[in-house]
C-alpha cells in the first residue's frame, strides 16, 4: 500500500517535471512534417505515464516534433494485453512499428527506442 502511494507520487512528480520543463521541438518544413506524419502513423508507443524510462522516450518524441500515437499499458487497459500478447511482455516503453512489408516490430528499452527514432527523423528538415 505504502510502495504504491509512493510509487504514484514519484511519477507524479516526475509527469510535472517532464510537463513543465518541456523547452524547444525540432521545426520543419510543411513538407518535412507531413513526411514524419506518414511515417509515424505506423507506430503505437505502448508506456505508463509516471515510468520515468516512458518518460524519457516521450520527451524524445516531443523533441523530435513525432506525432506517434501513446497508448496505455497500465492495469485494465485493452492495450495491455495486446502488448503481452504481440510483443511477449508487459514491459515499457515499447515502440510498436508496423512495417510497409507487414512485419511487426515490437522494440522494447528506452535507449534502443530513442536512438532509433533519432536515426528516422533527426534529418528530417
Ligand atoms: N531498461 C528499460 C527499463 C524499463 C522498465 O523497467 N520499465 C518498467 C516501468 S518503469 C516496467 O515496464 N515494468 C514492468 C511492470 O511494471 O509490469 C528501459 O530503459 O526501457
Amino acid at each position: 500500500m505504502i510502495v504504491k502511494i509512493l510509487r504514484n507520487v514519484t511519477g507524479a512528480v516526475v509527469v510535472a517535471a517532464d510537463l513543465l520543463t518541456r523547452w524547444s521541438r525540432v521545426k520543419r518544413s510543411a513538407q518535412g512534417q507531413a513526411k514524419v506524419a506518414d511515417s509515424t502513423k505506423s507506430m503505437k508507443l505502448y508506456h505508463f505515464l509516471g515510468c520515468p524510462f516512458c518518460v524519457k522516450t516521450r520527451r524524445a518524441m516531443y523533441k523530435l516534433n513525432l506525432p506517434i500515437e501513446t497508448r496505455s499499458a497500465s492495469q485494465g487497459s485493452p492495450h495491455r494485453e495486446s502488448l503481452l500478447n504481440g510483443g511477449g511482455k508487459v514491459k515499457v516503453p515499447c515502440l510498436h512499428i508496423q512495417h510497409d512489408d507487414g512485419k511487426e516490430e515490437w522494440m522494447y528499452e528506452s535507449k534502443s527506442i530513442i536512438q532509433y527514432l533519432n536515426s528516422q527523423f533527426a534529418d528530417i528538415k
